[in-house]
């Protein structure tokens, strides 16, 4: 059976600032997904990338004295940087200021122009720059000084200008259709009946150019006019599939599988985007997905208030797969979410070197200690130990319902439970004293133990890929018997086998003060 192809996209971040851990978390869990896909045997293409067009680069640019270009380059570097930093695997990391983006988006806007859905007019409304968008009047509240904010609390300009629109209004009844056709295209629900009530709200026809700045892609045939940002921003989706050359080695990758977003720009993703593509005959993305929010102990993070977390120091703090383990497990995957230190090292504590950590150095040392390194081969199995080994079992199936829905949160949380269940089992059989009064029972306790830990290692690979590698590797298990084919009761833990030597993968958090004496 040829295999299944899975293409996973992030958002892509502007570059007018350094990353923050809003896209740190982004990345992270869009990795985590792409890692899980890998494992259960899906060709996967995850791409993730920077946004460098547009009037809030360019007018952050002239702030800080450089051009846009400059700006684009130097933050986009440390866009890039965040991947290793936080180890993640996208396959291609994606500048809209590519010669091949510009292609693709030049193409587009021709499709959509050739169905007839682009005409030319003058623009009369209100703008934030700093959302890169356009609101109706009805939309922002007024303020005493007679200014108006947008909904996200921004401020927008008058604009009023000669532009190009796309007919958004004839697509109106043709995206509720798809909302009903496909009720998994938004998720989660409460973003999708947003949408929705949007979308019958009334769609107006879409302003998707300028003349006022420079700093975009020129409308193909009037480069006076420079392209609305969200037109450009959105099309690196099929860009990097090569579209459309049909011969591209990743042109079978559209249409995407999953993007995965934040709340705040659903309305581009699951309005506009999949507008522009009926218009321009291309299929539509499956997904569109949101995650919540990152708040700073409960408070939004903003520059000015000076409390925005930086993820590059908090991988440094805790190390890489602990704040990965942290976000994804913390956060319910969709809903908004809050950091605090004292959240995180409760978390190393409690459920990694507590639960998992534990149990892994304990086993290991007695295989370590006792046996000579050797894994003993189980003897005939009590009704428990098949209990045992049944929970550890029934985990692949449950990860999988739950990642149909993206609730990497309630993954981690079943695995949890069956490493409860294996501290219980291990704690219940007392194996320091079955040592001595019954070697065979000895082995075959530890040797359930390190094929639950087998099990729960394989499973937890995408959220803590170098963790996992580890453990994996204290238990024998052989680089090419680490996928998601290798779990359930197919291919257990080989008895008999010499393990390394076990060293603690998952530390306690220890405060640098009290480390420095
Ligand atoms: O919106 N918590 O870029 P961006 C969680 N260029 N996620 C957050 C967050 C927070 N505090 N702050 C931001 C853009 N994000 C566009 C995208 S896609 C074709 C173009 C998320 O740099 C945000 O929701 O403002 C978005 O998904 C991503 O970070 C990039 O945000």
């Amino acid at each position: 059976m040829p295999q299944e192809r899975f293409y996973i996209t992030t958002a892509i971040a502007y570059p007018n600032g350094a990353p923050h851990i809003g896209h740190g978390y982004e990345l992270i869990a869009t990795d985590a997904i792409a890692r899980f896909m890998r494992l259960d045997g899906r060709d996967v293409f995850f791409l993730t990338g920077s946004d460098e067009h547009g009037q809030k680069m360019q007018q952050t640019a002239e702030r800080e004295g450089i051009s846009a270009r400059e700006l684009a380059d130097r933050n986009t570097a440390r866009f890039r940087e965040m991947g290793p930093a936080l180890n993640s695997s996208n396959d291609d990391y994606i500048r809209t200021s590519e010669a091949r983006h510009y292609q693709t988006v030049s193409a587009l806007w021709q499709r959509m122009e050739a169905a007839g859905d682009i005409y030319l007019d003058k623009y009369a409304g209100w703008y934030s720059v700093r959302d890169e968008a356009y609101y109706d009047e009805s939309e922002l509240t007024l303020q005493p000084d007679g200014k108006r904010l947008a909904p996200t609390g921004t401020p927008v300009d008058w604009v009023e200008e000669e532009s190009y629109f796309f007919r958004l209004s004839k697509y109106q009844d043709k995206l509720l259709e798809l909302y009903d056709r496909q009720p998994d295209f938004v998720g989660p629900d409460a973003r999708r009946n947003e949408i929705i009530s949007f979308v019958k709200g009334g769609l107006k026809d879409l302003s998707i150019s300028r003349t006022t700045f420079d700093w975009g892609i020129p409308v193909p045939g009037n480069p006076k006019h420079i392209m609305y940002v969200w037109v450009d921003a959105l099309t690196n989706y099929v860009t990097a599939t090569g579209w459309p050359d049909a011969n591209h080695p990743r042109a079978a990758f559209w249409p995407a599988d999953a993007h995965i977003i934040g709340k705040d720009i659903v309305r581009f993703h699951a309005v506009y985007w999949p507008s522009f593509l009926m218009s321009a005959g291309l299929p539509l993305p499956k997904r569109v997905f949101c995650h919540g929010f990152l708040f700073n102990k409960g408070e939004k993070m903003s520059k000015s208030v000076g409390n925005v977390i930086d993820p590059f120091a908090l991988a440094k703090a805790y190390g890489i797969d602990a704040m990965r383990y942290f976000f994804l497990r913390e956060v319910p995957f969709g809903q908004d979410g809050s950091y605090s230190p004292e959240a995180i090292v409760q978390r190393m504590n409690a459920d990694l070197a507590n639960d998992l950590g534990n149990l892994a150095q304990r086993s290991l040392s007695m295989v370590a200690k006792n046996l000579d390194g050797r894994l003993p081969e189980p003897g005939p199995l009590t009704e428990e130990d098949a209990a045992m080994l049944e929970l550890a079992d029934a985990l692949l199936d449950k990860a999988r319902t739950a990642m149909a829905d993206f609730a990497l949160h309630q993954i981690l949380a079943q695995t949890w439970a069956v490493i409860a269940e294996a501290n219980r089992y291990f704690a219940g059989n007392e194996p320091w004293a079955l040592r001595k009064t019954s070697p065979e029972r000895f082995g075959t306790v530890l040797w359930v133990t390190a094929e639950v830990l087998r099990q729960v290692a394989i499973i937890t690979q995408p959220v803590m890929p170098d963790s996992c590698a580890r453990l994996l590797d204290l238990l024998g298990v052989p680089a090419d018997a680490r996928s998601f084919a290798a779990i359930g009761g197919k291919a257990r833990i080989k008895g008999g086998a010499i393990l390394p030597a076990p060293s603690g993968i998952f530390p306690r958090y220890v405060e640098p003060e009290a480390s420095a004496e």
